[in-house]
């Protein structure tokens, strides 16, 4: 699916990260042949210096500036913790990107790209519903989840509640002074043109403010205190919804956008949010379930991130689904 010679669409995204494995998520279940670059998102230390993430590469971040002006949205400017465009700005240096060679396109956001991809392709599922009701309390669910602080979690050291795998706390430790280190190389770099270096001037705000919260008890208590807010009125949405998934009857975006935050939440040990809520523990087990989460979430999570024995209780999706 990921290896298509001449393909429509081609996506630039990595395996661990959560926004593209939305939009892998939506691929799958469309069964949309693509180009795939799986990028290194994570810049490091060689022996010669920092070794930049390949998002922060010229070529890519000019892709990206392209598909900002459909945006149309301030760069970020600053760091919230979420990686909402509509609320925090455009990221000029991030991940999924979508280029559709048909339509000549080229188109970044995640939750952008799966609508987009919903309204060009309308089989074999339709994750977008034409009835207006229906779409309203889909569009709704795709809103909650991009609004979760998903930085936060991810990066934060929380005072009194981390249960992330040690060996990603490990990897946290440095991981903004290399981000740092190789913006400041690539703006150091390009210095002579004038819209790479107001992308690189943007990121850098945005990680230098990540920097400053990650060990910043007040705004780590409110992430997770935002996400169990969440979670409880998810509880009472699918408690009240007429089968299974989130908006009704049938799978539906908000149903692939849930999977893929709730296998993230599992990966970073906040399940025990969802031990005293029901319903949200019965859909994680449904979701997980669905061939294209356990492969586009569950097996790429455990694939590319370092090991999390919480993911043991969602592994065993990988005994029944296709590889
Ligand atoms: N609103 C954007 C957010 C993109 C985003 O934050 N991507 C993350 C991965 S989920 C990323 O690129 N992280 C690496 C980095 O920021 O350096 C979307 O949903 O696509």
């Amino acid at each position: 699916m990921g290896s298509d010679a001449n393909p429509r669409f081609e996506l630039f995204h990595a395996a661990s990260s959560l926004c593209s494995q939305k939009v892998r998520t939506v691929l799958s279940e469309k069964q949309l042949p693509y180009r795939s670059n799986d990028m290194m998102i994570l810049s490091s230390m060689g022996p010669d210096g920092v070794v930049p993430a390949e998002h922060y590469h010229p070529p890519y971040v000019r892709l990206r500036l392209m598909a900002g002006l459909e945006i149309g949205r301030e760069f970020v400017s600053g760091y919230s913790g979420r990686p909402s465009v509509d609320t925090d700005g455009f990221d000029p240096c991030a991940v999924p990107l979508l280029v559709d060679y048909e339509a000549s396109r080229v188109i970044a956001d995640s939750r952008r790209i799966c609508c987009y991809l919903d309204a060009v392709s309308r089989a074999p599922v339709q994750l977008l519903p034409d009835d207006d009701q229906a779409r309203a309390a889909v569009m709704r669910q795709v809103g909650i989840v991009d609004q979760m602080p998903n930085g936060a979690l991810l990066y934060g050291f929380h005072p009194d509640a981390d249960g992330r795998p040690d060996a990603l706390k490990t990897v946290m430790e440095t991981v903004y002074d290399h981000k740092i280190a190789a913006l400041e190389a690539m703006l150091a770099g390009n210095g002579d043109d004038a819209e790479l270096v107001a992308a690189y001037r943007a990121k850098l705000a945005k990680e230098r403010g990540g920097r400053a919260v990650r060990r910043d008890a007040a705004f780590q208590r409110a992430a997770h205190h935002h996400v169990e807010g969440v979670l409880k009125e998810l509880d009472r949405t699918l408690g009240a919804a007429p089968a299974l998934y989130v908006a009704g009857h049938a799978f539906s975006l908000g149903d692939v956008l849930w999977g893929v935050n709730l296998v993230r939440l599992t990966y970073l040990g906040l399940a025990p949010m969802w031990h005293d809520l029901p319903n949200v523990a019965r859909y994680v087990e449904t979701l997980v379930k669905r061939p294209s989460l356990c492969r586009e979430a569950v097996r790429a999570t455990i694939d590319s991130l370092p090991p999390s024995r919480q993911m043991d209780a969602l592994g065993t999706c990988m005994e029944t689904a296709p590889a």
